[in-house]
């Protein structure tokens, strides 16, 4: 009887862990954006779209869309809660108060070749 319930609890133990991953993976910062919406592009030469970025300040949302084949990540220095990873494309919120903040990709070497940008909040 107790070798049958095993399996079972081993499928628990690892079914828990993903579904909870998941749901924060989804919610990462809980904010709901009003309307400020920043597009970032992560180009195939190790760049971003932009040099510079503006969103309005509050609960931003990103995308971030991939432009090659190289995978990418989204950070904002000093924000560790926010992170974004392509692939293909990725969305996700978080609260920002006004300032100037700075993008970059933490993939190996990325930002050394230049995937840095500005962000403007107002
Ligand atoms: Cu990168």
């Amino acid at each position: 009887m107790r070798r049958s319930l095993l399996p079972l609890a081993a499928a628990v133990a690892i079914g828990l862990p993903l579904a909870a991953c998941g749901d924060s993976d989804d919610g990462a910062s809980g904010c709901t954006p009003a309307d400020a919406n920043v597009t970032v592009g992560a180009l195939e030469s190790l760049t971003f779209d932009k040099e510079s970025y503006e969103a309005d300040a509050g609960c931003v949302e990103f995308t971030y869309e991939n432009d090659g084949g190289t995978s990418h990540t989204l950070l904002i220095k000093d924000e560790p809660g926010f992170k974004l990873s392509v692939g293909d494309t990725d969305t996700g919120t978080v609260e920002l108060p006004a300032g100037t903040y700075e993008l970059y990709c933490d993939v190996a070497g990325h930002e050394q070749a230049g995937m840095v940008a500005d962000l403007t909040v107002r």
